[in-house]
């Protein structure tokens, strides 16, 4: 039996990397999405993940991804991509609704017509977010919960979601969505707030840095690994029908705690003097609280997170630790 391929667009972000090891792993032919003319992270894509195949595309160009789906001829396609930090999604809406919402029915117009005369012969993973939950009506919120976005990302996500779940239904696709829960590593950019964090407690701790300006610190989130979350992705692709699933920790903690355990874990008990509150941070409507009830996932996929909170923190911390001793 020939390898199964897979398709993979943002490739060059936190997840898709993490897919795309885990896929090469199962012994799948790769192939990535990379858009713009010279892309700063292609070079960190080749080097972690060398035998993927890149393809030049932009989800806001449907031929592109059309030569994309022709020349990598998917089995299976990951719709990673999009422009996924929330703050920026208020200062550049437009774009962002382009790309995360309009780029989703793009890639599903790719799929669906390149499959032809069978839609469901390729099966299709739609990035779906709990950005969509946003004044949460339900606590935990799983995937009946109503949606009720926050941002334009997140509306730009719901758009996406229900785009995915009309294909299903129309054009008999398998495209699956799946509404993950924040998700972190050490490879998050550091635009986010975990990762903003994990590197200014490794400054502050190596005497680089003396304090770190953020924003609302009483919001509430279900952080949970991102090594983890790609194999619900995958899982998600295994099941004989499509379908949507919360993925989730079952878990939730504030900013605060997030502070708690980074300073601790350098031995830092009272950070309060490393940290203060800026209003340019702060967002023109918040999330304040997500928790998510992935017993679906559970029950159907057999998915269940390995790593706790308090590690994935310390993991967090320690990669910085490292990467600013050795000057990255
Ligand atoms: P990320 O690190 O921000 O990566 C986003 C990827 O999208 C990057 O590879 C980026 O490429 C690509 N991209 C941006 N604009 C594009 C365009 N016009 N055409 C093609 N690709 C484009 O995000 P992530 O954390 O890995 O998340 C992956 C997906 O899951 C995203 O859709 C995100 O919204 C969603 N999600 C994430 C979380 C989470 O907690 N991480 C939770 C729920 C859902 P460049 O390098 O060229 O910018
Ligand atoms: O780390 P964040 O920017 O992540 P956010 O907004 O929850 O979005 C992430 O998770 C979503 C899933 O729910 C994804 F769909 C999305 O693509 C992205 O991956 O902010 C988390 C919380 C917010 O409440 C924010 O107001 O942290 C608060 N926060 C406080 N100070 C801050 C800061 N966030 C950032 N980025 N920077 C701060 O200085």
């Amino acid at each position: 039996m020939s390898m199964p391929s897979a398709l993979i667009t943002g490739i060059t972000g936190q997840d898709g990397l993490y897919l795309a090891e885990l896929l090469l792993e199962k012994g799948y032919d790769v192939h990535g999405l990379i858009r713009g003319q010279n892309n700063p992270r292609r070079e960190l894509v080749e080097k972690v993940v060398p035998d993927v195949r890149l393809h030049n595309g932009d989800l806001t160009d449907l031929s592109s991804l059309m030569r994309a789906m022709r020349d990598s001829q998917p089995d299976e396609v990951y719709n990673l991509g999009a422009i996924s930090f929330v703050a920026y999604s208020w200062e550049n809406a437009f774009v962002t609704s382009d790309v995360t919402g309009m780029g989703v029915l793009n890639m599903l117009e790719a799929v669906r017509l390149h499959a032809g005369d069978d839609p469901s012969s390729i099966r299709f993973y739609q990035a779906s977010s709990s950005e969509m939950f946003g004044k949460v009506q339900q606590v935990p919120q799983s995937e009946s919960t109503l949606l009720w976005p926050r941002s334009p990302y997140g509306v730009s996500k719901v758009y996406g979601h229900y785009m995915t779940i009309n294909y299903r239904e129309s054009y008999g696709m398998h495209a699956s969505s799946g509404i993950l829960f924040n998700h972190e590593s050490p490879r998050r950019g550091p635009e986010f707030v975990t990762r903003k964090i994990s590197q200014a407690v490794a400054r502050i701790h190596l005497g680089q840095q003396d304090s770190m300006a953020l924003g609302n610190l009483d919001a509430q989130r279900d952080w949970g690994y991102a090594g983890d979350y790609v194999e619900a992705m995958w899982r998600m692709l295994q099941q004989d029908e499509a379908d949507d699933y919360v993925i989730a920790t079952g878990e939730t903690h504030s900013i605060r705690d997030f502070l708690d355990l980074a300073f601790a874990h350098v031995g830092i008990d009272d950070w309060t003097k490393h940290v203060t509150q800026d209003p340019r941070f702060m967002r023109p409507a918040e999330v304040e609280l997500l928790i998510g009830d992935a017993s679906k996932a559970r029950d159907q996929l057999g998915w269940a997170p390995t790593v706790s909170f308090p590690e994935l923190v310390a993991m967090m911390v320690d990669s910085d630790i490292a990467a600013v001793k050795a000057g990255w």
